[in-house]
C-alpha cells in the first residue's frame, strides 16, 4: 500500500497527515479453487491500490487506428447518423477482407510513440493505473509474441512497445495493466467471431485449440515478460458462455494468480458468470450506476464515442461532464476508467491532450477528496455529491462536491452523524463558518460565488 502526504489547510493553519493511503500447465485442473496455496497475499491486500486510485487511462490501440474509422472510402457512421459504431470494429463493421485489414500489419510504424509521454500524461491527469489493449478482438499483439506472426515483431516498428511503457509507467508511478481478447479473436483458427455481423462460431473443440495454442501462452508471456498489474479481459452477453465456461474462467484466473499473485482479474473474464475470485467488476461501458456495485468496480468509459481513434468523431466530452462522471463513481465507491484513442503514429490527439491536462488541473487541488475516500451512507444531496475519509482518531473529513452553488448560500447536509467542527474550501484551505439554524441542523456559510466553476470541493471536520 502506498503512503501518501497530503496537506491538508484548515483555518488553522496546516495540518499534515499521513494517509496510509516455470509457466503454470495450462491445465492446471488439480488445483481447487483458483487461488494457488503458494500465494500468501490475501484478496483484499491485492486490490487495495485499485480502490485507492479511482481514476485510469484506457487506451484502444492497434492495426485499426491506422484506419481512422474509414475503409476503401466508406466510414463508419457516428450517432446520429444511423448505427453508430467503434472504430476498432471496422474489420467486421466495413467488411474488410481479412487479407486486406491483416495486410495492415507492413504498415503499422508509430514512430512517434514515446512511453514517457503516455504515462506522463496520465499521472499528471491524476490517473494512477492505465490499461492498455495488447491485442484486441482483431487478434494482432501489440507485442513480439512467439506464437503468432500476427504480431509487432511482423511490422516494421523493431521496439518493444509494451516493455518501454513498463519502464515509463514505473517511472510515473503508474500502474499497468492489459486488455486482452481471451474470447473474441478474429484472426487465429478457434477463436470466438463476431455477432456483429453473425459469423459461424468455432465448436468446442475448435475454441480449446485456440486457448491452448493462443490465449494461454500470450496471457503467460505478458505476465513474464511485462508483470502487468492488472488484466482486463472481455466477454458480454450471454452467447460468451458457449465457449467462456466457468472451467476455463477458473484455469485462466489459476494461470495468472500462480505466475502473477498481485496481478488483479476483471469480472469480464466471463461477464456471464464472474464468480468470486476475480477482483473487480465492470460496469457496462459508458454506464453509472445509482448505486455502490458491492465490491470494487469501475465504469470504462470513452472521451469520444468510439474507443479507438476515429478521425471523424467529434463527439469529445466536456471536461465538467468527466469530471463530473469522476466525483458521481467516487462517491459510490467505483473508478472510472478514461479512455484514450491514440494515432497511429503513437501520440494522443491533441483534444485528448488538452481534457487530460485540464482535468489534471482539478486534480491537482483536489485529489485528496479523490483519492483513497469512501462512500458515505447518506441521501444524495440535490447540489451534488459526498465521499469521506475515516481519521486513525476516529474523526472524518467529510468532502461535498458542489455542482450546482446553492443561491441561499448556505450548504446543508442533514443526518450527519457528529459536530462539523470546521470548514473550508479544500483548493485553497479558505476557512468557511459553520452555524447552526433554528431547527438545530449545522449548515456552511457560503460565499456568493462559487470558488470553481466546474466542481468546488468544500472539506468539513467532523467529530
Ligand atoms: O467490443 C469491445 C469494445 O471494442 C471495447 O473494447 C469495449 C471496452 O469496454 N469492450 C467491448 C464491448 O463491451
Amino acid at each position: 500500500m502506498n503512503n501518501r502526504l497530503v496537506n491538508i489547510i484548515w483555518p488553522t493553519g496546516f495540518i499534515s497527515i499521513i494517509i496510509s493511503i516455470g509457466c503454470a500447465a495450462y491445465a492446471a485442473g488439480d488445483v481447487g479453487g483458483t487461488t494457488p496455496k503458494a500465494n500468501n497475499i490475501s484478496p483484499t491486500e491485492r486490490v487495495a491500490w485499485f480502490e485507492e486510485a479511482r481514476f485510469g487511462m484506457f487506451l484502444h490501440w492497434g492495426l485499426y487506428s491506422e484506419l481512422a474509422g474509414c475503409w476503401d472510402g466508406k466510414w463508419m457512421p457516428q450517432p446520429g447518423h444511423g448505427k453508430s459504431w467503434y472504430a476498432e470494429w471496422i474489420q467486421m463493421r466495413l467488411d474488410v477482407p481479412d487479407k486486406e485489414y491483416q495486410a495492415l500489419v507492413k504498415s503499422f510504424n508509430p514512430v512517434k510513440f514515446d512511453a514517457d509521454a503516455w504515462a506522463g500524461e496520465a499521472a499528471g491527469a491524476g490517473m494512477r493505473y492505465l490499461v492498455l489493449t495488447a491485442k484486441h478482438h482483431d487478434g494482432f499483439a501489440l507485442w513480439d509474441s512467439a506464437v503468432t506472426n500476427y504480431d509487432l515483431g511482423s511490422t516494421p516498428c523493431k521496439r518493444d512497445l509494451l516493455g518501454e511503457l513498463a519502464e515509463a509507467c514505473r517511472r510515473h508511478g503508474v500502474k499497468l495493466g492489459f486488455y486482452y481478447s481471451h474470447w473474441q479473436d478474429w484472426k487465429h483458427p478457434g477463436g470466438a467471431q463476431p455477432p456483429w455481423p453473425e459469423k459461424k462460431q468455432p465448436t468446442d473443440g475448435e475454441f480449446e485449440t485456440y486457448w491452448q495454442a493462443i490465449c494461454l501462452p500470450q496471457v503467460t508471456e505478458l505476465i513474464d515478460r511485462y508483470d502487468p498489474g492488472m488484466f482486463w479481459f472481455d466477454t458480454w452477453g450471454k452467447n460468451a458462455s458457449e465457449h467462456i465456461t466457468t472451467q476455463r474462467r477458473d484455469q485462466l484466473i489459476r494461470l495468472v494468480r500462480t505466475k502473477s499473485p498481485r496481478c488483479l482479474i476483471n469480472g469480464r473474464i466471463c461477464a456471464h458468470n464472474p464468480g468470486n475470485d476475480v477482483d473487480y467488476l465492470s460496469a457496462g461501458d459508458n454506464q453509472f450506476p445509482e448505486k455502490n456495485l458491492g465490491r470494487p468496480w469501475q465504469t470504462p468509459a470513452t472521451m469520444q464515442h468510439s474507443w479507438a481513434w476515429h478521425a471523424r468523431d467529434f463527439n469529445w466530452k466536456s471536461v465538467d461532464k468527466m469530471i463530473g462522471l469522476l466525483v458521481h463513481n467516487t462517491s459510490l465507491g467505483g473508478n472510472y476508467l478514461l479512455n484514450v484513442g491514440p494515432l497511429p503514429d503513437g501520440r494522443f490527439p491533441a483534444p485528448a491532450v488538452r481534457r487530460l491536462r485540464e482535468i489534471g488541473g482539478w486534480m491537482a487541488a483536489n485529489h485528496e477528496a479523490i483519492y483513497d475516500t469512501e462512500p458515505v451512507d447518506l441521501p444524495r444531496p440535490k447540489w451534488g455529491r459526498l465521499t469521506q475519509r475515516i481519521q486513525k482518531d476516529g474523526s472524518r473529513l467529510l468532502y461535498a462536491y458542489v455542482f450546482d452553488w446553492p443561491g441561499e448560500q448556505r450548504l446543508l447536509i442533514k443526518n450527519i452523524s457528529g459536530n462539523i467542527t470546521a470548514a473550508a474550501v479544500l483548493e485553497t484551505g479558505q476557512p468557511l463558518v459553520v452555524k447552526t439554524d433554528k431547527d438545530g441542523f449545522q449548515f456552511i456559510e457560503l460565499p456568493e460565488q462559487a470558488p470553481d466553476d466546474r466542481v468546488s470541493v468544500i472539506v468539513l471536520k467532523i467529530k
